[in-house]
């Protein structure tokens, strides 16, 4: 994908808050702190558009990014930080869930998981729910470059086994080396085709 353009369209809670369902829409979920806004950030070749942070939780609203004027990238809060006062994340569920399973242009979700980790029961979950919603996913594996080789085919194995996944379903990524850019974008665009062609509950 070549991005000529990545602009912030608007952040919210709720679907009165999102924009029109327009473009086709990509998400981006993980547990906090994973590299959700630094994945979207190096995919539109942007040093800082999405805000990151070292502290967990920075993400709490539903933010929508519109790239190139025709795609929508959506960067979701992170779950699964103990942190986070109970009054926030008792709205993050709902919130989040609401959106996934009631946006009608959503065409894939990334999730986004960590090299060094074993998937979380969360991860799984998500993984889970997503597939009885019929959302495409892509997994992405981030933070590689804090890993040895050997150390990111073992702990790849773990993650596929964890997730039930299979190897194709996935791809290795770093945002410190730009590791995977590409391939994530090609992965993407072509879940995004194979949706197009045969849209969601168009068998019901
Ligand atoms: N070494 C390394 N650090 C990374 C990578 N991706 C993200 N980080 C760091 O991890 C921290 C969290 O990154 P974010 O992109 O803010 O994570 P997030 O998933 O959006 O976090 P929340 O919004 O809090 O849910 C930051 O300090 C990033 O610099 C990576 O590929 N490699
Ligand atoms: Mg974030």
């Amino acid at each position: 994908m070549n991005v000529t353009n990545a602009e912030f369209v608007t952040s919210g809670t709720r679907p009165a808050h999102f924009p029109p369902a327009e473009l086709p829409e990509v998400a981006f979920a993980g547990r906090s702190n994973v590299g959700k806004s630094s994945l979207i950030n190096i995919l539109v070749n942007r040093k800082s558009l999405v805000r990151t942070s070292s502290t967990p939780g920075r993400t709490q609203l539903i933010n929508f990014f519109r790239v190139n004027g025709n795609l929508m990238l959506v960067d979701l809060p992170g779950y699964g930080f103990a942190k986070v006062p109970l009054a926030v994340k008792r709205e993050w569920g709902p919130m989040v869930e609401t959106y996934l399973s009631t946006r009608p242009n959503l065409g894939c979700v990334v999730l986004i998981v960590d090299i060094r980790r074993v998937p979380t029961e969360e991860d799984q979950l998500m993984l889970q729910w997503l597939r009885a919603y019929n959302i495409p996913v892509l997994v992405v594996v981030t933070k590689c470059d804090k890993v040895s080789k050997n150390e990111r085919a073992r702990q790849a194995s773990i993650i596929t086994q964890t997730l039930g996944l299979s190897r194709d379903e996935m791809a290795f990524f770093s945002a410190l080396s730009r590791e995977g850019r590409d391939e994530v974008w090609e992965r993407i665009e072509a879940i995004l085709a194979s949706s197009q062609e045969d849209p969601a509950g168009s068998c019901e």
